[in-house]
């Protein structure tokens, strides 16, 4: 039986593209799938069996190497948060929210600030232009990689496209941010619908609304998500969230208690940098917060 690539998932058929290529057929899947609780996603390789009117039906999910449930794809290797610096304003809270998640499903996370050419030039941009500064400068101390891009202007484009090459990458990020209007300016010749955001309301439109892989020029493959704005911490377990912060996973070897929270307990490393300006207040607020939160919020069965 035929093996390939899911590439796109819409109004319950899955689109498997074969690995030799060619159009992608489109399947239902197994009934069993849902019985078990698995669905499947898009990235997900699979074995499928055509039917006779040239369609076809998912009968097993190949072991996945990684798996992100929002937004849902699997095997990516390489997650790029997409955060607009104006238009919506740069949300850092969610910025964070969203490496929990990567760091817990083990992707790679890249950061990409967009709309910089909305900044006005002179004073006036001034502020803006200093918060996506200090939030590159935050960023990479903490070990990620960030660009910096205008769709409207090309600019950051192929340094993003030379980043991209040779993986399995997943746009995240808010409606109306313009993850979909970056994918258009990276892959000459696609028109993913874009729309603008509500000016009134200061967020996006909820335009795409199926998750798609696109073939990147330089190699790659890349899919486009649904811009989402809430995000819970779901599945995951209290101590998953401080081994989500990079710099607390390192500093907590130097906590005093094993399992320290590093909420109350005396002697607790990550408090002290914090204290002393060595880690970023900003990210133990936010992680202040999401532990709240989390406890608020029981772990989901
Ligand atoms: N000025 C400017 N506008 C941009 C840029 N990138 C995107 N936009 C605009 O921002 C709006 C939203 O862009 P989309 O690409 O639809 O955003 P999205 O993240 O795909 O949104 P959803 O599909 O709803 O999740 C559109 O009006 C775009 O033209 C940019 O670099 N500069
Ligand atoms: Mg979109
Ligand atoms: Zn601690």
């Amino acid at each position: 039986m035929p093996e390939g690539t899911i590439v796109k998932a819409l109004s319950g058929y899955y689109y498997v593209r074969s690995s030799d290529g060619g159009i992608a057929v489109r399947c239902r899947a197994r009934g069993v799938f849902k019985k078990r609780g698995e669905s499947p996603l898009v990235g997900d390789r699979v074995v499928y069996s055509e039917t006779e009117n040239g369609e076809g039906t998912i009968t097993k999910i190949l072991p996945r190497r990684t798996e992100l449930i929002r937004p849902p794809v699997a095997n990516a290797d390489l997650a790029v948060l997409v955060f607009s610096v104006v238009h919506p304003d740069l949300n850092l809270a969610l910025l964070d929210k969203f490496l929990v998640h990567i760091e817990h499903a083990g992707l790679d996370a890249l950061l990409v600030w967009t709309k910089t050419d909305r900044i006005p030039e002179g004073p006036e941009g001034e502020r803006d232009r200093r918060i996506m500064a200090e939030a590159q400068a935050l960023y990479e101390s903490v070990g990620y990689e960030v660009i910096a891009t205008s769709a409207k202007r090309a600019e950051g484009v192929s340094e993003l496209a030379s980043r991209l090459s040779g993986h399995l990458s997943v746009f995240a990020g808010q409606s109306g941010v313009g993850k979909s209007s970056l994918l258009n300016a990276l892959v000459p010749g696609l028109s993913l619908q874009t729309s603008e955001i509500s000016e009134k309301l200061g967020r996006g439109k909820h335009t795409t609304r199926h998750v798609e892989l696109v073939e990147l020029p330089g190699g790659g493959l890349i899919a486009d998500t649904p811009g989402f704005s809430q995000l819970d911490f779901g599945e995951l377990g209290i101590e998953d969230i401080g081994s989500g912060f990079r710099e607390f996973r390192q500093l907590s070897s130097g906590c005093k208690f094993r399992g320290c929270t590093h909420l109350h307990e005396p002697g607790c490393a990550v408090r002290q940098a914090v204290e002393r300006g060595e880690a970023a207040r900003s990210r133990y607020e936010h992680y202040k917060d999401f532990m709240e939160e989390r406890k608020e919020k029981p772990r989901r069965y």
